[in-house]
């Protein structure tokens, strides 16, 4: 039977380590040529998304808003993701559906589903810190403050609830790691867990 491939998500709240952890383990994998990729993002199509989504200063209606996250997605998926899958690779991305769930479901309070077209991952990571501490990082590495990262502490706080919630309803997916780690030692764990995975494939 042909092995089939699977799907590890990063999910958390800004500055909480998932691009790093997300490196670290593609890097840890590289014999097994996975594919990388970051949300919103990855397509021409998704990287033009990005842009008008993060850094365009515009005003966005809350639902268009996650129309465009989950447009941005769904290229990916059909794109890279679903065919990376189908042939037996190994897929890690850096924030996927459950950040739309976070952000404009938990934080905005929207209405949002898991549409069947989008492939559920094999295991999701969650690095779990302080939210604050989280939003300096950024400010400590530099980077440009985009549309998101402007929204008040009060709505990253909800975002951390929200993900909280998704971790408690799906126990046999989410992972739950502690982000005040070093980044050594998240990703001993991460690597830990997902270590069984390629087991199963092999
Ligand atoms: N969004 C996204 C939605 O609202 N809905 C959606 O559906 C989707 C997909 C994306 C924004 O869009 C929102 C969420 C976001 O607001 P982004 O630029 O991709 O924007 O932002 P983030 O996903 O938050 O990614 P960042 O790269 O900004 O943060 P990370 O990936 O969590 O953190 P990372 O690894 O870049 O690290 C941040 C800093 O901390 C250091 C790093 O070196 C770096 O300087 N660091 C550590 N320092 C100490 N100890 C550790 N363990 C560390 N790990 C990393």
């Amino acid at each position: 039977m042909a092995k089939q491939g699977f799907f590890i998500t990063f999910e958390g709240t800004e500055g909480s380590g998932k691009t790093t952890q997300a490196e670290l383990l593609a890097e840890w994998l590289e014999k097994r040529n996975p594919v990388l990729v970051r949300e919103p993002g990855g397509t021409e199509l998704s990287e033009q998304i990005r842009d008008t989504l993060l850094y365009r200063g515009l005003e966005i209606d809350p639902e268009a808003e996650m129309y465009l996250f989950m447009a941005s997605r769904r290229q990916l998926v059909a794109e890279v993701i679903a065919p990376a899958l189908a042939a037996a690779q190994i897929v890690i991305a850096d924030r996927y559906h459950d950040s739309t769930l976070a952000y404009q479901g938990g934080a905005r309070g929207l209405a949002t589903t898991w549409p069947p077209s989008f492939p559920r991952p094999d295991i999701t990571f969650l690095l779990v810190g302080d939210v604050e501490a989280g939003l300096g990082r950024h400010e400590a590495a530099g980077k440009r403050k985009d549309r998101m990262e402007q929204e008040s502490l009060e709505f990253h706080r909800k975002v951390a609830e929200a993900y909280e919630r998704l971790a408690a309803a799906e126990p046999q997916r989410f992972v739950r790691l502690d982000a005040t780690g070093s980044r050594d030692k998240i990703q001993f764990e991460v690597r830990d867990h997902v270590k069984p995975l390629l087991d199963g494939a092999e």
